[in-house]
Formats: C-alpha cells, structure tokens, sequence
C-alpha cells in the first residue's frame, strides 16, 4: 500500500452514549448518524450500534463509532467492556435531569478510563 492510500484511510473514533432509560440517547445517535427522528419509544437492549464517516479539513475522513449503551446496562456487568477504549463519552439526561444512582455509577467507570465527557439533555 502506497503513502498516499495509507493516509487516506479512516481514523476510528468510538463515542459512548450513557445515561438513565427514555432519556434520549438512541434519539440522539439515530439523529446524528441517520439524520432520522421517530416518537415511538421502543427500548435498547444491551446496546446499538450506529457508524458515522465524517470527512474534515485536509483528506482527513473519521468514522465515528457510536455505541448507544441501554439505560439498564448503567448498573450491569457489561458496562465495563462496552465502554472500554472509548474516545469520548456523552452523557444524555432528560432535560438536564440525571438520577444520582447513575451519576454514581457513571463516575465509577469513568474514574477507570479517564476520558473527555460531554453533557447534554434532551428536550424531554
Ligand atoms: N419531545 C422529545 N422527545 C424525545 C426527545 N428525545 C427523545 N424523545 C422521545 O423519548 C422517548 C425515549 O427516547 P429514546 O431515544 O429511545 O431513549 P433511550 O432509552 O435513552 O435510548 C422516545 O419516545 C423519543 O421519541 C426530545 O429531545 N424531545
Ligand atoms: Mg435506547
């Protein structure tokens, strides 16, 4: 493989959706990878899984990886190994509101992986 097609390849780059159940995270990640909205709620279960490509300034093109983490999985075993190599973290909240039990558990992981984490709340 020559220079040129080595540097043309994609970065990855792995975002992981937390916070408490309903509050919007896959609402979030299907409008950001899909540009797509539905009002039907319908639960995550374990996780999702959405990719978006990217291309920035200077032949850069980014696949981000979106890792939508259900809202029951925040106190479970598997959490661990979902997050693991996470390059940013986004935390949802419904309107602005998360439950201290999952800002606790939240914190735990992330004292693990120390990582940029975003916040935000939905318009719930
Ligand atoms: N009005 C409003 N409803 C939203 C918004 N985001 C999500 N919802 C609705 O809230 C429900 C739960 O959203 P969902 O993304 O599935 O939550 P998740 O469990 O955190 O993944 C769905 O019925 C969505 O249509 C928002 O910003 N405004
Ligand atoms: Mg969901």
């Amino acid at each position: 493989m020559s220079d040129s097609e080595e540097d043309s390849q994609d970065k990855q780059l792995k975002i992981v959706v937390v916070g408490d159940g309903a509050c919007g995270k896959t609402s979030l990640a299907t409008r950001f990878a899909q540009e797509a909205f539905g009002k039907q709620y319908k639960q995550t279960i374990g996780l999702d899984f959405f990719l978006k490509r990217i291309s920035l300034p200077g032949n850069l093109n980014v696949t981000l990886q979106v890792w939508d983490i259900g809202g029951q999985t925040l106190g479970g075993k598997m959490l661990d190994k979902y997050v693991y190599g996470a390059h940013l973290w986004y935390c949802c909240m419904a309107g602005l509101l998360i439950t201290k039990a999952s800002l606790h558990l939240l914190a735990q992981t992330v004292d693990n992986q120390i990582r940029p984490l975003l916040c935000s709340g939905s318009g719930l």
